[in-house]
């Protein structure tokens, strides 16, 4: 039984979460982090010692880090998500860590800006740059997907995991101006007609308005 800990609001535990399910491998996932707390607990601490979530434990096996965990989940339990060839995996490894570093660090500052902060406290400024990097971002993906249905060619695979995960936010957010992004928005729907994209990521985000968190 896997074990995962981590509150389902979590944009980090959402991809792991996902990778998880897509495994179809029994677990058991434990709330922790936001109003849940726990992250400073010596039991916490001894899973991961950076005291985020999500970690997971694998019959003693312990992992933390979001995108490890969905490469560990899928090479072992869904191979299936695993591109065969090395050209097509070190491609999924560019979409992962573009999207880790240039992707969701602006889809979470659009997100923190102007969804987790108290509208009163919103700074317009900051919100409207996150939105221009977000979608400048995600027009790149548009062009991407243009020529193929998913990030590696046109079977899901884990390198849609990490940029997949900030659609739903990024398309249900209020308040804000999208630009048509046609190709985009054909990802997302395939993505949507996942059960574990459902199960993992469309989930109610509008908790732990005013604190610190994902
Ligand atoms: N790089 C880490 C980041 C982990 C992270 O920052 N997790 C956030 C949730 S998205 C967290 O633990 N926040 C504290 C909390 O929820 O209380 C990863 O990808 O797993």
């Amino acid at each position: 039984m896997i074990r995962i800990w981590g509150r389902a609001s979590a944009f980090n535990l959402q991809k792991a979460y996902w990778a998880l399910l897509e495994t179809g491998q029994p677990y058991e996932r434990l709330d922790a982090g936001g109003d849940f707390g726990g992250l400073d607990s010596p039991d916490f601490l001894a899973h991961n010692p950076n005291g985020r979530i999500p970690v997971i434990d694998d019959n003693r096996f312990v992992l933390w880090e979001s995108q490890a965990i969905v490469r560990y989940l899928s090479e072992l339990y869904a191979p299936a998500l695993v591109p065969t060839n090395v050209q097509d995996r070190a491609l999924a490894a560019q979409w992962m860590d573009w999207a880790q570093t240039n992707l969701l660090p602006a889809a979470l500052d659009l997100f923190w800006g102007g969804v987790r902060t108290p509208k009163e406290k919103q700074d317009a400024a900051f919100v409207d740059q996150a939105l221009r990097q977000t979608i400048s971002a995600l027009s790149l993906l548009d062009k991407e997907l243009g020529t193929h249905a998913y990030l590696v060619g046109d079977s899901f695979s884990l390198a849609d995991i990490p940029a997949g995960t900030c659609l739903y936010r990024f398309f249900e957010m209020e308040g804000i101006e999208r630009p048509d992004l046609p190709n985009v928005a054909s990802w997302y729907d395939r993505l949507t007609a996942r059960p574990a994209y459902q199960q993992a990521v469309m989930v109610p985000f509008d908790d732990l308005i005013g604190k610190e968190s994902f």
